[in-house]
C-alpha cells in the first residue's frame, strides 16, 4: 500500500470515524460478502437466480434517483475557471461548509477503501483513483464500472502519484445537506448526501469527466461524454466512430446497436457506451480509449427491439436499481416487451397494476452490467493505445431544426456544431424534463471547466492531430406536425452509420451542400427501403430557413455568456453560418 493513500485514509477516518475500515480488494469473495451483507440488511434484494442469476435490485431513497446539477459544484480559485455553465463555490468556502457534514458521517458504518483504475490495465491513458465510501451498494457498483482493487494499487505502488482522491459518505441522503464538490486545482472530489451513481460512483462523471477534463486541458487530451464504436463493412473494414449525446438520449442503444442488416455484412462492435477519453497518437489521428468497464443504463425502454443486446448483458450479473419487480423475482420496467404484467412491485416497494396511474420504474431507473455481459463487445476494447476515431457525432434530442444528420465542412466548424448543440432535458438529472437546453458537446453537466476554454482546447486539439476526425450532427428525434417521431431509430441508425463511414471513406459523393453542412440524399439513407414517404425524406432532411434563423439567435445569446473567454474561431463560425443562411434567403426572395 502506498503511505500517501494510508495517510490520506487515516485522516478521513479520524474525522468520519467509522467502525471499521475495509481496503478492497475487488475480489469475488470480498464482492459475494458485501452482497450476503447486502441482502440480509434489505439493500439488495436476492432476484430470481434461475432466471436472472447473479443478479440484485436496490430501491433508492425517493428523494435520490437521479444526479442533481444544482447541488454539483466546481470549486476552483478563480470562478472564471469554472465559468457561467457551472455552479461556482470558493475552495475555501466549499470545505468549510461541507466538512462538517463529514464529520462523524461514518459512525455505526463501515468505511470502505475503494482503489480503481479507469482505462484497460495495460493502457499508458489509463489512471488511478481511490474513493473512499461508506456505501457497499457504491462499492459493488463501483466493481462493476471500473478495474478495482488490486491493480490500481499496484500502480500507485509503481509510482503513479497522480492517484485522484474522491471522499464519498452517503451523509443522511437529505438533498439539504447534499454536495458534489470539484477541486480542479487539486485534484479532489467531495461528494456527500446522495448514494445515486452519476453522483456517488466518484470514477465516472466525478473524475472521468469533471476532473479529467481538466487534467486533458493541462496535458493535451480530451475527456468526453462518448460512446465508442466501431463499424464493420461486408468488406471487413473497421470505421470506429465516437458519439457525444446528452444523459439518456441513446448512447447505450446506438453504442450495442444490433445491425439489421447483418446478413449483409453491417456490424456494430462497442468499445464503450458513455464516456470516452481521446489522445491523439502518433499518426496525428485521435485515440480512443473507454475509461471504464461496465455499462450504467438507463432501463426504461430498453427492449428486444431497442437494445436486444442490452437485454442479454442485463440477464445475468447486474445490479438494477429502481426498477419494477414481478411476482416471480423478474425485472420490468415500462417500455419492457410484451404487455405490462397484472401486478408487480413498483421502484419504491408498492404493490403496482396497470390500473396505478403512476410509473411502476421510476424514470431514470438503471442496470449495471459488465461490459463483458455484451454480445457485442469489440475485442479492440481494451487495447493500450484505444482505437483511431474516424468521425465524432454530435446528437441531441430535438422535435425540428436539426436534421437527421449533416456533416461539418471541417474540424473548427465541427467544434461549433458541438459547441452550440442543444437537446431536450430528460430525467436522468432532476430539474423539468422536455426543456431545450444548449448542452456543448452533451458537456454541459460535466465540463469541470469554463466551458469556452474547453472549446478553445478543442480547436487546439485540431490543430495539434494532423488528421483530426470528420464531425457529424444526428437527430434521431425529428417529429411531424403530429408529435409522431418520423425516424424509427435504434437499429435502423445503422444506416446513417453507414453513411458516415461512406463519407469519411470516400469523400463527399451522396450528399448535398447545405447552408448548415453536408445533407445526405434520402437514396444514401434508404429511406424508401425503410418505407417512409417522400414527406418523411423531406421533413429528415429538410433545413428550415426560419427555424435555423431563431437557432442562430438563440445561439448568439448563449454565446454572448462566455464574453472575453469566447474563443474567436467560434465567433467567426457563427457569423458565417449566419451569412450562409441569408444568402439563401436573398437567392429565394
Ligand atoms: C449517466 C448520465 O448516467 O449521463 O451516464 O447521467
Ligand atoms: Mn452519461
Amino acid at each position: 500500500m502506498s503511505s500517501s493513500v494510508e495517510q490520506w485514509v487515516d485522516e478521513v477516518s479520524r474525522s468520519t470515524h467509522p467502525d471499521h475500515v475495509v481496503w478492497c480488494d475487488g475480489s469475488d469473495a470480498e464482492n459475494d460478502r458485501l452482497i450476503d451483507q447486502m441482502v440480509s440488511d434489505g439493500t439488495l434484494i436476492r432476484l430470481n437466480q434461475q432466471t436472472l442469476p447473479n443478479c440484485f435490485l436496490h430501491r433508492s431513497n425517493p428523494q435520490d434517483v437521479a444526479r442533481t446539477e444544482h447541488l454539483t459544484f466546481i470549486c476552483s480559485e478563480d470562478p472564471e475557471d469554472a465559468g457561467p455553465t457551472n455552479n461556482w463555490m470558493s475552495p475555501k468556502e466549499a470545505k468549510d461548509k461541507i466538512r462538517p457534514l463529514f464529520d462523524n458521517a461514518m459512525r455505526g458504518r463501515t468505511m470502505y477503501v475503494v482503489p480503481y483504475l479507469m482505462g484497460p490495465a495495460q493502457s499508458p491513458y489509463a489512471k488511478v483513483g481511490v474513493e473512499i465510501t461508506d456505501s457497499p451498494y457504491v462499492v459493488a457498483n463501483m466493481r462493476i464500472m471500473t478495474r478495482m482493487g488490486k491493480v490500481a494499487l499496484d500502480r500507485i505502488k509503481q509510482g503513479a502519484d497522480d492517484w485522484v482522491p474522491g471522499l464519498h459518505s452517503l451523509g443522511d441522503l437529505s438533498p439539504d445537506r447534499r454536495f458534489i464538490a470539484h477541486f480542479p486545482e487539486e485534484r479532489l472530489i467531495w461528494s456527500v448526501g446522495s448514494g445515486y451513481g452519476g453522483n456517488a460512483l466518484l470514477g465516472k462523471k466525478c473524475y472521468a469527466l469533471r476532473i479529467a477534463s481538466t487534467m486533458g486541458r493541462d496535458q493535451g487530451w480530451l475527456a468526453e461524454h462518448m460512446l465508442i464504436l466501431g463499424l464493420e463493412s461486408p468488406e471487413g473494414d473497421v470505421t470506429y466512430i465516437a458519439g457525444a449525446f446528452p444523459s439518456a438520449c441513446g448512447k447505450t442503444n446506438l453504442a450495442m446497436l444490433k445491425s439489421p442488416l447483418e446478413a449483409d455484412g453491417w456490424k456494430v462492435w462497442t468499445i464503450g457506451e458513455d464516456i470516452d477519453w481521446l489522445n491523439i497518437g502518433p499518426d496525428g489521428r485521435l485515440w480512443a480509449i473507454n475509461p471504464e468497464s461496465g455499462y450504467f443504463g438507463v432501463a426504461p425502454g430498453t427492449n428486444g427491439r431497442t437494445n436486444p443486446n442490452a437485454m442479454t448483458a442485463v440477464s445475468h450479473d447486474s445490479i438494477f436499481t429502481n426498477v419494477a419487480m414481478t411476482e416471480d423475482g423478474n425485472v420490468w420496467w415500462e417500455g419492457m416487451d410484451g404487455p405490462p404484467p397484472a401486478h408487480v412491485t413498483d421502484w419504491q416497494g408498492n404493490p403496482w397494476t396497470p390500473a396505478t396511474g403512476t410509473k411502476a420504474a421510476h424514470p431514470n431507473s438503471r442496470f449495471t452490467t459488465p461490459a463483458t455481459n455484451n454480445p457485442a463487445l469489440s475485442s479492440h476494447w481494451e487495447d493500450p493505445q484505444g482505437v483511431p476515431i474516424s468521425a465524432i457525432l454530435f446528437g441531441g434530442r430535438r422535435a425540428r431544426t436539426i436534421p437527421l444528420v449533416y456533416k461539418a465542412f471541417d474540424w473548427d466548424h465541427g467544434v461549433f456544431l458541438g459547441a452550440t448543440m442543444a437537446s431536450e432535458t430528460t430525467a436522468a438529472a432532476t430539474g423539468a424534463v422536455g426543456v431545450v437546453r444548449r448542452d456543448p458537446m452533451a458537456m454541459l453537466p460535466f465540463c469541470g471547466y469554463n466551458m469556452a476554454d474547453y472549446w478553445a482546447h478543442w480547436l487546439e486539439m485540431g490543430r495539434r492531430a494532423t488528421n483530426p476526425p470528420a464531425v457529424f450532427q444526428v437527430n434521431w428525434f425529428r417529429t411531424d406536425d403530429q408529435g409522431r417521431y418520423v425516424w424509427p431509430g435504434f437499429g435502423e441508425n445503422l444506416r446513417v452509420l453507414r453513411w458516415v463511414r461512406d463519407q469519411v471513406r470516400n469523400g463527399h459523393g451522396s450528399a448535398r451542400e447545405t447552408p448548415v453542412g453536408l445533407v445526405p440524399t434520402p437514396e444514401a439513407i434508404g429511406t424508401g427501403e425503410l418505407g417512409l414517404s417522400a414527406e418523411d425524406a423531406r421533413i429528415l432532411f429538410d433545413i428550415d430557413r426560419d427555424d435555423w434563423l431563431r437557432e442562430v439567435e438563440d445561439q448568439d445569446a448563449f454565446l454572448q455568456k462566455f464574453g472575453k473567454h469566447l474563443p474567436p474561431t467560434i465567433r467567426q463560425q457563427h457569423q458565417a453560418l449566419q451569412r450562409r443562411l441569408s444568402s439563401v434567403a436573398v437567392a429565394s426572395s
